[in-house]
């Protein structure tokens, strides 16, 4: 079964998207999500420039030797946006050799290990009571696990506390300019605890409460925030450190036994090598559109499974409905699954990208479509086309760039 086009389709519909389409002689298509936040179009580029024209005529189904000659081919090996690319390719394979098939993706990943996936939701207020409104909220949808975020006083606009259109998702910042966010790590440090005591003294003992700290910690401030916590049993502390420092991770593990959960912005395995050998995490947190595609993220599912280390998959809104149905067809075949983030899309991007995937009571399923179960409107997505839009930039009182 041969390829014989590859096109990108780039859309809109409420925050950009990108997706590779595959087709092949026997009419069969595959779809890929390529999106990275806020350079979208670096990956269509690398993809439309430097990808197609090697895709045309290689055989569909050899998925392996494509991964590798993509990856290894190129020289210059690894990075978000090369990553992207590679990762666009490999689901769109898996997604035409399980329609070949007439499975289910997960099918061909070993079967079903678990009936359901269990996800966390995002709750976030500007203050405490706008916080617990939003644990209730996502109570009343079932989240068996709920992620905390808040405004810290005395900072004017916080990760994870978004202003949100009318199907509740964040709205992107637009323009050529990035938003500026604010940040003071000691009134941050100051504020956590009391907002993890104050939650727990709401909704008791027995409620998975997560929290990221969004790299903004230096490793002897990620250990007292690890300690402080303690007492809250968190379920995880995510990204307490910009953790390409690796090493730094030894000095957190050493203060405390909050579980920590790294990963969302790497995108090999090269990555957490120091950080699964030692065990120095519980969770790792990538996601299959940023880390090359099923292909390579099953493998460090296999190697953190060695470790006792669980898949935690990251589900931001900016990973496409395609991504999400890739993930969840992952999270049901692997044993060493752990939780999946679900962040969930607005109404018309569900119209843009049909997805057989479910979210029931708090849990997702892949469903039983043939494929990775997603189909994409191409006319809707050519009707909404990309908006420049930027992550923010976060600095200190004093206008120091610090880790976002
Ligand atoms: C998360 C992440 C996101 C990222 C976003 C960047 O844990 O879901 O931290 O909120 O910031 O995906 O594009
Ligand atoms: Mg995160």
């Amino acid at each position: 079964m041969k390829i014989v086009d590859a096109k990108v389709v780039v859309t809109s519909p409420g925050r950009n998207f990108v997706t590779l389409k595959v087709t092949t002689d026997e009419g069969l298509t595959g779809l890929g999500d390529a999106t990275l936040n806020g350079r979208e179009l670096a990956v269509v580029s690398y993809l439309e420039d430097h990808v197609v024209p090697l895709l045309i005529g290689l055989d569909a189904h050899r998925i392996e030797d494509t991964w590798q000659s993509l990856y290894r081919g190129a020289y210059w090996r690894r990075g978000p946006v090369t990553m992207a690319a590679i990762a666009a390719v490999d689901v769109a394979l898996w997604d035409i050799k399980a329609k070949a098939a007439g499975l289910p993706l997960y099918q061909l990943l070993g079967g079903a290990s678990r009936d359901r996936i269990r996800t966390y939701g995002h709750a976030e207020g500007r203050d405490l009571p706008e916080l617990l409104d939003s644990v209730r909220a996502r109570l009343s949808q079932g989240f068996p696990a709920i992620r905390i975020q808040t405004g810290i006083p005395g900072l004017t606009s916080v990760y994870g506390v978004h202003t949100t259109d009318t199907d509740d998702k964040p709205v992107p910042h637009q323009g050529a300019q990035p938003l500026v966010e604010d940040w003071d790590t000691e009134a941050y440090l100051r504020h956590i605890p009391r907002v993890f005591e104050a939650v727990r003294a709401e909704f008791g003992p027995e409620l998975a409460l997560l929290h990221d700290a969004h790299h903004r910690l230096t490793p002897i401030q990620a250990a007292r925030l690890g300690q402080e916590l303690e007492p809250y049993r968190p379920f995880w502390l995510e990204d307490c450190t910009p953790a390409e420092n690796q090493e730094a991770l030894r000095l957190v593990r050493r203060h405390t036994t909050v579980q920590l959960a790294i990963g969302e912005v790497f995108n090999t395995v090269h990555d957490y090598q120091t950080l699964i050998t030692e065990q120095l995490i519980d969770y790792v947190r990538s996601a299959v559109t940023h880390f090359g595609g099923v292909t390579p993220l099953r493998k460090l599912f296999d190697f953190a499974a060695q470790y006792q280390i669980k898949s935690g998959i990251h589900g931001p809104e900016d990973i496409s409905p395609v991504g999400m149905a890739a993930a969840v067809h992952l999270d049901l075949a692997v044993h060493n699954f752990g939780i999946q983030e679900y962040s969930g899309h607005n109404a018309l991007t569900r119209e843009v990208f049909r997805h057989a995937y479910t979210f029931t009571d708090g849990h997702l399923h892949p469903g039983e479509a043939a494929g990775i179960g997603v189909e994409l409107d191409e006319d809707l997505a050519a009707a909404h086309p990309y908006r420049q839009a930027y992550l923010p930039v976060n600095r200190l009182h004093d206008g120091t760039v610090h880790d976002w």
